[in-house]
């Protein structure tokens, strides 16, 4: 993309309204726009690294076999009141009334409308394990909405959905989502620390939040930390495999982590002092286990082995995708703006062309360009007039990972400038090495 023909209103000064950094920063980097309290447009920018977050979230879920679908932003009421949900919910879901006096919602989670899904289609154990999901929009209508995408109400969540014919199955699909949750994070770039917590409105005993720590966080978070140190890196798990999943779930849950709801000082206190932590976290996920309780008031039920019909045992698993933005953006930047981690970048590199309009410099620029798009990577190639600091200072503030620096004094001993935006830096390369490298920190093989 050319900045010259791209959408990216970036804003000189700090908005007002932004208590938070990643509020700031996304505001300023042009990513997000309000437009009513919790609610924004999401600009290219934002757009761009919301979708390659969305690509993360599909690929590992398809990867632990759970399938995509798609559910409704608004549904009707009548399922909600078969769970009794429709009056537990409160003040946080958004009624709406049709033009002809039906009562509707906009859907704050799908447990009903998939359970329903379910009882319409499913009979028999045969069908089972089944885990559905979807990416799709939530709105809860939260008293205090802040901190931009962090706590808004609309956004963007991953909603799964496990149907299962045993209790065991169903904490079997449990694991399986703290695995492939585990797996998902990290390739963002985050460390997110699975917690004991509290299961809320959506109900069960079993549950576990996800938390990135971070002083912005909203949740108060009680650790010993030995767990910071777990890496699950590039394990090959076969998502099958109750033992193997058990493995992982007993590794990085066995250490004390526990979110205010659920913390207890006389537990904690067993862990050695110098390792026990109170700190703030981001929750970016939970996993739930709760059994029958829907199945069994929306009669979702299968026929077993033995002819009898059973309720399903079930559990729900969300990801907060747009709260993502702000956690990343929250764990990963300084001053100067974000510092995008390679997994989610919205632009693999930029390209500053310190003198526009030097034939030279611009052909260099047109052909790093070239190169790197055949590729199939995407550069940023900042071709306006703007002067050197000004473009600089744009390619910190939209955190773009790699950065190359063409100048016509450069160009005269053959060489550009390659800078990291993480460390700053800077390494001088003939524009084919440039080029090469950046192919390979993203694993594509550049040719000849
Ligand atoms: C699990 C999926 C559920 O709703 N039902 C379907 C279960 N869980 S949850 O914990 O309530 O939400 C899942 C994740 O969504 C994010 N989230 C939010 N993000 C931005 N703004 C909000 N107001 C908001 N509320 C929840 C969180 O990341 C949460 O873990």
């Amino acid at each position: 993309m050319r900045l010259s023909r791209y959408f990216l209103p970036v804003l000189k000064e700090t908005p007002s309204e932004a208590q938070i950094v990643s509020h700031r920063y996304m505001l300023r980097a042009g990513m997000i726009k309000q437009s009513s309290a919790g609610i924004y447009s999401w600009l290219p920018l934002g757009f761009k690294v919301l979708r390659k977050i969305e690509d993360i979230i599909h690929e590992e879920q398809k990867r632990a076999g759970h399938i995509p679908m798609l559910m409704p932003t608004i549904q009707s009421a009548d399922l909600w009141r078969e769970s009794g949900r429709y009056d537990d919910y409160g003040e946080e879901m958004l009624r709406i009334r049709d033009r002809h006096d039906r009562d509707m919602l906009f859907t704050p989670t799908a447990e009903e409308l998939i359970t329903d899904i379910f009882r319409s289609h499913v009979g028999s154990y045969k069908d089972l394990p089944l885990t559905l999901y979807q990416i799709q929009w939530k709105f809860r209508d939260e008293i205090r909405p802040r901190f931009g995408v962090m706590r808004g109400r609309e956004f963007y969540m991953k909603d799964g959905y496990n149907f299962d014919l045993t209790k065991e199955d169903a904490l079997h699909a449990y694991n399986r989502h703290l695995v492939s949750y585990l797996r998902t994070y990290e390739r963002m770039g985050l460390q997110a620390i699975p917690m004991r917590a509290d299961s809320g409105p959506i109900g069960g005993d079993d549950t576990h939040e996800f938390l990135v720590l971070a002083e912005t966080g909203e949740s108060e978070v009680f650790y010993d930390s030995q767990i910071t140190e777990l890496k699950f890196g590039d394990r090959q798990i076969d998502y099958d495999s109750v033992e193997q999943c058990q493995a992982v779930l007993e590794e990085f849950t066995s250490r004390y982590a526990r979110t205010d709801e659920t913390h207890d000082e006389a537990i904690f206190a067993e862990v050695p002092e110098e390792r026990r932590r109170t700190a703030r976290g981001i929750e970016v996920g939970q996993i739930f286990y709760f059994g029958t309780k829907y199945s069994e008031p929306m009669g979702a039920t299968v026929v077993d082995k033995d002819g009898n019909r059973v309720p399903v045992h079930m559990g729900s698993h969300g990801i907060g995708v747009s709260r993502l933005l702000g956690a990343i953006i929250e764990a990963s930047h300084d001053d100067k703006g974000i510092i995008w981690p390679e997994g989610v970048t919205p632009f693999h590199c930029g390209i500053v062309n310190l003198k526009q309009g030097d034939a030279e410099a611009d052909a260099a620029c047109d052909a790093i360009y070239a190169s790197l798009t055949a590729l199939g990577l995407e550069p940023l190639y900042d071709d306006t007039n703007e002067r050197a600091g000004g473009k600089f200072a744009t390619m910190d503030l939209i955190g773009l990972p790699w950065r190359i620096t063409v100048g016509p004094r450069g160009l005269k001993n053959g060489v550009v400038e390659l800078t990291s935006r993480r460390t700053g830096e800077s390494e001088e390369l003939p524009p084919e090495a440039a080029v090469e490298r950046i192919a390979q920190i993203y694993g594509v093989v550049a040719k000849g």
